[in-house]
């Protein structure tokens, strides 16, 4: 069934259930000396390169490919926009390696037709931090679907992984793979329901008129905790400790130090937002939210060309009461004209979803590790990791 898979160092749906295999890695790493020093062959018409995320030129090629031809839903209304400022954060967070930017272009005209990524992370699982590649932005130019080009890909950017030593990712996917370590529901939150009945996002609800759904779904205009405020460069050291405290009590989650807190979390126009509480009596650093920007293209509409969505990312309460801190958080993405907050059930979020007035979505979303086994599937509430 998975002629590609089934050949890879991952957990295989024969093995679901059986509790003899071991947790951890499913093959041990080879001296780097070992690892194939030549690029895998591509059909003859296409060559390999590599992406400079910083030339201005090929991060307009890489966001042209994947503006056309990215993930979609399952009907084909929406596909996602990352801009160009996004790409560029996503790409190049500390210790980055170029190398792992990876195009496939036609020989004879340069342009670019096939994509994949991966940034480097430490994952903690269980108690053991596991330095690994997170993989996305796979993407295949719609005229090249179905040739296999997929699993040559994946092939290549593992080759460029070992060759710096890592033998474990950490990727999602909207399809059912050889095999998930877990799978999450969207929830979305509507902050412009007209205009996303208009454009085919939701529907009007039965006994709904327009008027009554726009005020099912009203927000005050300034948020409400005390001391609620923008996340700041000072703000640094509290967060990071803050964050690292909180994500200890789930089992698969990222270990941020400062310069990662610097990186995904400091806010950056457009493609990060982050808040906190300040006790406005001791300055303590209590809690803290945060989305990222992530417009979808609104793929043949007459009135509408995008729909703006914020993703919620990491958020911790020690003090405000989450369901109370996600409030102002909606009340911020609504402030910055938002049309819809979108979350996964991961972490403690399933805690405020419905009081919040999110309704689940039509999609799901697998978490996947390569060459690393877990003995159980988890719940998504014992996930403590987003992917962009
Ligand atoms: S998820 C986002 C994926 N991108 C999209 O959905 C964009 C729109 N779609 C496309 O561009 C194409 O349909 C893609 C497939 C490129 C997805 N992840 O070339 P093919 C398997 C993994 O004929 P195409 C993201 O970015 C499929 O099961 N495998 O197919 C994370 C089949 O294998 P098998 C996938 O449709 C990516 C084979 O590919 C996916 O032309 C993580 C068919 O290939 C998928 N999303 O192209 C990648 N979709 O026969 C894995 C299909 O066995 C990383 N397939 O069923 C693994 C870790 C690597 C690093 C390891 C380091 C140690
Ligand atoms: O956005 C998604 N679905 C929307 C739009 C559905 C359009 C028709 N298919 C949806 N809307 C309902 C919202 C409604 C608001 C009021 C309350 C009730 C709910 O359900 C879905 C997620 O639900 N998105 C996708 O399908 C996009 C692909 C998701 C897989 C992503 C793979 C990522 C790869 C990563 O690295």
């Amino acid at each position: 069934r998975h002629k590609f898979w089934e050949t890879q160092p991952v957990g295989q749906f024969k093995d679901i259930g059986d509790s003899s295999l071991p947790e951890g890695p499913i093959e041990p790493p080879t001296p780097v000396s070992e690892v194939k020093q030549e690029p895998y062959n591509l059909p003859n018409l296409y060559e390999w390169v590599t992406c400079d995320m910083e030339s201005e030129e090929m991060s307009l090629e890489v966001y042209n490919l994947l503006t056309n031809n990215y993930v979609e839903d399952d009907e084909n209304m929406f596909r996602f926009n990352y801009s160009k400022e996004f790409l560029s954060w996503a790409l190049r967070p500390p210790g980055y390696f170029k190398s792992w930017h990876i195009g496939v272009c036609v020989k004879s005209s340069k342009k670019l037709v096939a994509f994949i990524t991966g940034i480097p992370a430490r994952i903690r699982v269980h108690d053991q931090v596991v330095t690994m590649a997170e993989i996305n932005f796979l993407c295949v130019h719609k005229k090249l679907r179905s040739k296999r080009l997929a699993p040559v890909m994946i092939k290549e950017v593992t080759r460029r992984v070992h060759l710096e030593n890592i033998w474990q990712a950490a990727y999602t996917a909207g399809v059912v793979l050889p095999t998930p370590i877990s799978t999450c529901q969207y929830w979305h939150r509507s902050l412009n329901p007209k205009k996303l009945i208009d454009v085919g996002f939701s529907r009007l609800g039965a006994r709904m008129t327009m008027s009554r759904t726009i005020k099912l779904y009203k927000l005050p205009e300034s948020p409400l905790t005390q001391g609620f405020r923008k996340m700041e460069p000072h703000d640094i050291p509290a967060v990071t400790r803050l964050l690292k405290k909180y994500l200890s009590q789930f089992v698969v989650a990222p270990d941020f130090d400062e310069n990662d807190v610097e990186h995904w979390l400091l806010p950056k126009e457009d493609v990060v937002d982050s808040f906190l509480v300040e006790s406005p009596e001791t300055h303590e650093i209590t809690d803290f939210c945060s989305f990222y920007t992530l417009p979808s293209s609104i793929l043949g509409n007459q009135n509408y060309s995008t729909l703006k969505a914020a993703y919620s990312y990491y958020n911790v309460s020690t003090k405000t009461p989450l369901l109370q801190l996600m409030n102002d958080a909606l009340i911020m993405a609504k402030q910055k004209d938002f049309d819809v907050f979108n979350a996964l059930d991961v972490m403690k979020n399933e805690s405020f979803l419905k009081e919040l007035k999110f309704g689940p979505g039509d999609g799901k979303l697998h978490y996947y590790l390569y060459n690393y086994r877990l003995r159980q599937a988890l719940h998504p509430s014992e996930l403590g990791l987003v992917l962009l």
